[in-house]
């Protein structure tokens, strides 16, 4: 795979990175380390994302240009289009739309989700096992035997910490700690990343978390946690800059639980749901129900609400799985 990839990449000139819509910590490192790979292999190369760098990983753009597409702006020229962490331009928002109907132009996938492999891609560095999509462009670092540069290595490591929750989750595989560690060996500080990522936030932030905790209750015998958050609430969150994983984190700090639940109710009245479980289930199948899909442990989708409704089909659904 990784040979392929370099040999389509040694073929094309111009590219264009893009993420998904609300990129994380996986999608921004893995753009930063692509987009100085291509550069050094010599492509024009520039990143053109749908929504701008979230508060907390703004500092990936001090030394990488990130650009952010404004709707109905035309795309710059590019003969390649890269997409990571996800495999589609639906994903890709506002970037996606204007893609559309544009001819001569070839898609590179770079994800790690299931079932990217019937995406947009033209051509694909896949693999669903790899811990972060910065892992994969490590091993094109490594194929191509080119120097991973500070920025490089900063971004892959972000990436891997932000997918396995720092070391965390159950894809902490010994290639992940094989790959931090070796980036740690090239000049990587991990306590400077981690006083970036979660030693910022604003004072809301702490009080926002509050209430949103107040939303959170406990069903099936502690198994479940579901929060779901109102529009008032996230018109709020919204503003103030609150990322909401940190009730995800919360919740499953709690002995007995097995799966969480969290909904927000965003514009339109439409309701985000993100699901997280635990060893014992999976939760992928659940949202995929629900027309959305991610990994087996952590998945979300969206439903049209109102808020109620999304509640009572998605509490009735974590329900039977943990009936099973
Ligand atoms: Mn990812």
């Amino acid at each position: 795979m990784f040979e392929d990839v370099l040999s389509f990449i040694e073929a094309h000139e111009r590219f264009l990175i893009s993420g998904h819509v609300k990129p994380d910590g996986d999608c921004l490192g893995t753009e930063v380390a692509l987009y100085h790979f291509l550069r050094q292999m010599g492509k024009k190369v520039r990143i053109l994302n749908a929504d701008p760098l979230e508060r907390s990983l703004d500092f990936l753009g001090d030394d990488t240009p990130f650009e952010v597409h404004q709707r109905g702006q035309s795309l710059p020229e590019h003969d390649v289009h890269c997409l990571v962490d996800c495999s589609t331009l639906g994903r890709t928002g506002s970037v996606g739309q204007a893609a559309e109907g544009l001819s001569g132009v070839e898609y590179m996938v770079v994800d790690h989700h299931v079932g990217s492999d019937l995406g947009d891609g033209d051509i694909l560095l896949w693999n669903p096992e790899a811990p972060s999509c910065g892992c994969l462009v490590y091993d094109l670092y490594r194929t191509a035997g080119a120097p991973l540069t500070p920025e490089a290595a900063e971004g892959i490591f972000v990436s891997i910490v932000a997918d396995t929750g720092w070391f965390q989750y159950s894809n902490t595989t010994d290639e992940a700690l094989a790959i931090a560690a070796n980036l740690v060996s090239v000049g990587v500080k991990p306590h400077l990343i981690y006083n970036r990522l979660y030693r910022r936030n604003p004072r809301e932030q702490i009080q926002l978390l509050g209430e949103a905790l107040g939303h959170v209750r406990f069903e099936e015998d502690g198994r479940l946690a579901i929060c779901p958050l109102p529009r008032s609430f996230m018109a709020k969150a919204e503003s103030g800059g609150f990322n909401t994983d940190e009730i995800l984190d919360q919740c499953r700090s709690v002995e007995g639980v097995e799966i969480v639940a969290l909904l927000k109710e965003i514009l339109d009245g439409k309701v985000k749901i993100s699901l997280r479980s635990s060893d014992r289930y999976d939760v992928d199948d659940i949202a995929r129900e629900f027309g959305g899909g991610g990994h087996k442990k952590a998945s979300g989708a969206e439903l049209p609400g109102p808020l109620s409704e999304a509640v009572q089909a998605l509490e009735e659904r974590c329900r039977e799985r943990l009936r099973d």
